[in-house]
């Protein structure tokens, strides 16, 4: 899985080349985690490159920012620029955008205070999260053995790097045992997220998803979806979800950036319903996709294009 690299690095206001991207080895971020991150798609349409919901991912962004008492050196407007600059001088058409604030190198040693914050914008091509078939057939998970963090050890809604260890734990969980990926339970035996991904289900015709209180990112996908399930005329409900909801509901998809929307088809090895893809997913995934690859129109304004114009502006500058 090796990734596919772009040109350009955008770090701290200036673009460096790909492999001069560096960090030191004593910085902060390396030792303790402590950096705060965002991930972006930017599609191909017949308009150009477009790209999804940039301004709820920069504002995300800066609550984790905020959470974790980092003082950020660029204002949200710069970083969407920088966002739509780096797709442009790497002339990408369809890509993925990571945003990344970081504490950088001054000295090792929890205490976070004085060390430098760090700001760095790559953005290269990236596939399908669960494998090629994922949207189409639909992917086997697992309940992870490992919980997500309780809500008074690390916060949720901060999409911060150190968040990611226990998605790690959770994930090679799910790959070693021969999953596509793992579902967190919370700290009180509920339903949470996926390691990297959201999730709903479709019992009796309703779309129900875990709440903020069950230790999920309050994932951006997720937002979209209840909006346009609500829009298409199903019930919609945030809602506590026991684990055995997952063995009994008609159909089940994760939501997420990277992942899309894609179907759950099985959970411990149970077929979700009868194990194909549902009518509902279907429908989810047709006004999803219809929006972000430019088909049918953008009519909440989620999509930011990226002029052609931007990257022969920065060339000249
Ligand atoms: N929960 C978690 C834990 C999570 O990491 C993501 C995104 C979501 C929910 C969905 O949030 P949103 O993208 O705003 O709809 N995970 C990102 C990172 C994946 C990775 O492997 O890296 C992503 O999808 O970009």
């Amino acid at each position: 899985m090796a990734m596919t690299k772009s040109e350009k690095i955008w770090m701290n206001g200036q673009f460096v080349a790909w492999d001069d991207a560096k960090v030191h080895v004593l910085s902060h971020v390396l030792h303790y985690g402590s950096s705060v991150f965002e991930g972006i798609r930017c599609y191909h349409t017949k308009q150009g490159p477009a790209i999804f919901r940039l301004g709820e991912h920069i504002e995300r962004l800066a609550y984790s920012t905020k959470i974790y008492r980092m003082k950020m050196p660029f204002t949200t407007e710069q970083i969407e620029r920088a966002c739509i600059e780096t797709v442009s001088v790497n002339q990408l058409q369809e890509c993925y955008i990571r945003p990344l604030v970081y504490r950088g190198y001054s000295h090792v040693g929890v205490n976070p205070i004085g060390t430098p914050i760090d700001v760095m914008v790559a953005a290269y091509p990236w596939g399908k999260y669960l494998g090629d078939d994922a949207l189409n057939k639909g992917v086997s998970v697992k309940i992870g053995t490992w919980a997500r963090m309780a809500p008074n050890t690390l916060p949720a809604m901060a999409k911060a790097g150190g968040n990611y260890l226990n998605s790690q734990l959770l994930k090679l969980e799910a790959v070693e045992d021969g999953y596509a990926e793992a579902i967190a339970l919370d700290v009180h035996g509920y339903v949470s997220e996926g390691s990297g991904e959201n999730l709903f289900l479709v019992v009796k015709g309703e779309l129900v998803t875990p709440p903020m209180h069950n230790s999920i990112l309050a994932g951006i996908t997720r937002a979209s979806v209840l909006q346009l399930a609500r829009e298409l005329g199903y019930n919609v409900r945030e809602m506590v979800i026991p684990r055995e909801l997952l063995y009994v509901a008609d159909e089940a998809f994760f939501t997420g950036t990277a992942v899309e929307v894609t179907p759950i088809t099985a959970v411990d090895r149970l077929p979700v319903g009868n194990g194909d893809v549902g009518p509902v997913t279907k429908a989810i995934q047709q006004a999803f996709f219809g929006i972000v690859k430019g088909d049918l129109p953008d009519r909440h304004g989620w999509l930011t294009k990226v002029p052609r114009s931007v990257a022969a502006a920065i060339a000249k500058a």
